[in-house]
């Protein structure tokens, strides 16, 4: 039995946790919580996240929920893939900015713009302002590339990058090249190929 566990809904959100388990080639196993079947709001499942919700990661006897979060651990619990900035680095507070800008802003405006508020949205309460504006600050700190720190493909390339991946797929987010050109490149990763491979595979059984 391997130390690190994902439980995993194919596929969901907790996809982004899977890609992040290939990205670091650690041995895992997966524990299948099916959505349809209500699996997550059985008590066994409420014992590991009393959210209801996937992922969760189990390493050794501690859980951790919410995928930035599990993102973020992994890289820095196995700082040898270099899937981090480390501590003591300066660069590490744009790359913690990237970390919480996924959940904190892109997600939340890309459901926003999908299943729009009654109300007009109000700039100023919103966390991530306007859709625009959060489009544009991703976009902008693509255009460099290849990733978001420049030659290191991290943690925060896995979050930000299901974001774009997902809107793309779903026309969430605007055809921008800078999308485009990212989401191929993320395609183009043997990691996130096999674990895509595997979602299909699980999806199917
Ligand atoms: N804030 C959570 C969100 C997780 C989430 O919403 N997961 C969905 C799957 S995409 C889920 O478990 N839905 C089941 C439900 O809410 O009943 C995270 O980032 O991990």
């Amino acid at each position: 039995m391997a130390n690190l566990t994902l439980y995993h809904a194919s596929p969901s959100r907790s996809s982004i946790a899977l890609w992040m388990l290939e990205e670091l080639g650690e041995p895992y196993d997966i524990k299948l919580i099916k959505l349809s079947q209500g699996d997550n709001l059985k008590p066994d499942y409420l014992a590991i996240n009393p959210m209801g919700k996937v992922p969760a990661l189990k390493h050794a006897d501690t859980v951790i929920t919410e995928v930035a979060a599990i993102c973020t651990y992994l890289a820095d619990e196995f700082p040898q893939k270099k899937l981090n900035i480390p501590v003591g680095t300066p660069r590490r507070g744009v790359y913690l900015k990237w970390l919480f800008f996924g959940p904190g802003c892109m997600e939340p405006a890309v459901i926003d713009r999908a299943a729009p508020r009654q109300e007009p949205a109000r700039r100023a309460m919103l966390g991530y302002g306007d859709f625009d504006t959060t489009m544009n600050v991703v976009a902008k700190a693509l255009e460099t590339g290849p990733w978001l720190m420049g030659e290191q493909f991290t943690a925060a390339d896995v979050v930000i990058g299901s974001n774009i991946r997902w809107g793309t797929m779903f026309k969430m987010i605007p055809e921008r090249k800078e999308f485009a050109d990212y989401a191929a490149r993320i395609a183009a990763r043997p990691a996130a190929q096999r674990a895509e491979a595997k979602d299909k595979e699980m999806s199917a059984a």
